[in-house]
């Protein structure tokens, strides 16, 4: 039951125990995310205020534009992981490689290594629309004391310990999984504090929101373009309605909360899809089925894919159940 009460802190600490390989690590590990989100919360919520938004002139891996804002997330999740001692390696989609704790630290003896896009949809940044921090955290595999390598990070979805999200929207939240359930926290921006405001968060069976850049309509496989016009047909018991921000966190929030399907399939600029297999889907698909959803790249469970290359990108298409089974009808 919800204790409205309950502070994120709070609620970790009464839940270590449930976690299988409760030793508190991951527990800290939670905690520091949790710092991180509240300094990057605090940075773009005056984003409007202060001369920070724009380009830095620099690309990311992907060569996109990179905005100072993500540049500046990106810092704060990667110092205050490090400072407080508490991962043995970090990936970020804005960075090129992975950070391997134990070349800074010879006697790190962490478990745990975390991947993070510090500040997803960061493009709305300008025009003041929600965007995302995204993050994903595994056991690592290689021997502990030792460099990371790069199978610790590529690691299938469904070995995740844990998975969650920030949106910075009309207030922010923090959504997160260790596997038993998907819990929210508002944060009271007065005092710096999350609340426990959702107490496990189920994404309805069915839904009636569908959410796609449909502006690639002619771009999409056959299949999408099928399940498209199959919503937009007018029936009674269709009754579907597009949404769209364009902030995946923002998009899956809303879905998951009301009911529907985020789809981001291949496109001619974007062959295997826009969005990354580590960084984006993995998390969300484990958030997803956590909350009773489906997620797939058309043929296969996000959670099932064997992830190849750090910066891997894969069509996507997550949410309610029943949306998912009736998109693959059209395969
Ligand atoms: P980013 O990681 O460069 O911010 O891109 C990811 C974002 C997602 O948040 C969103 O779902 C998608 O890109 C939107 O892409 P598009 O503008 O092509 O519809
Ligand atoms: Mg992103």
């Amino acid at each position: 039951m919800l204790n409205k009460n309950l502070t994120l802190g709070e609620f970790i600490i009464k839940n270590q125990a449930s976690f299988k390989y409760s030793s508190g690590e991951l527990s800290s590990l939670i905690n520091s995310i949790r710092l991180a989100a509240k300094i990057v919360n605090h940075e773009v919520n005056k984003a409007g205020l202060v001369d920070i938004i724009g380009e830095t002139g620099g690309e990311n891996i992907q060569f996109e534009r990179q905005q100072k804002l993500d540049v500046y997330a990106n810092e704060k999740f990667i110092k205050t992981l490090i400072n407080r001692n508490i991962v043995c390696g970090i990936a970020s989609e804005e960075e090129d490689s992975f950070i391997s704790i134990n070349s800074i630290d010879k006697n790190n003896q962490n478990k745990y290594v975390v991947l993070i896009d510090p500040l997803d949809g960061s493009s709305n940044i300008d025009v003041n629309v929600s965007v995302g921090t995204i993050f994903s955290i595994y056991r690592r595999k290689s021997k502990i004391g030792s460099e990371v390598e790069l199978d610790d990070f590529l690691q299938y979805g469904k070995d995740q310990v844990a998975a969650g999200y920030i949106i910075y929207g009309t207030s922010t939240m923090l959504v997160y999984s260790t596997g038993n359930g998907v819990n929210g926290f508002t944060l009271n921006p007065a005092i710096g504090t999350f609340y426990h405001s959702h107490s496990d968060l189920t994404i309805p069976e069915n839904g009636n929101i569908y959410s796609i850049n449909e502006g690639n309509y002619l771009q999409f496989p056959q299949f999408v373009k099928k399940y498209i016009k199959y919503c937009q047909e007018e029936k009674n018991d269709r009754p579907y309605t597009s949404r769209y921000i364009g902030s995946l966190v923002s998009d899956f929030h809303r879905n998951m909360i009301k009911g529907g399907i985020f789809l981001y399939p291949e496109t001619f600029k974007n062959k295997k899809g826009k969005l990354r297999l580590l960084y984006e889907c993995n998390p969300i698909a484990f958030i997803c089925e956590q909350a009773g959803g489906s997620a797939t790249n058309g043929y296969k469970n996000i959670l099932d894919i064997k992830p190849t290359s750090l910066h891997e990108r894969i069509p996507f298409y997550c949410g309610s159940k029943k949306m998912i089974k009736d998109l693959q009808n059209f395969l």
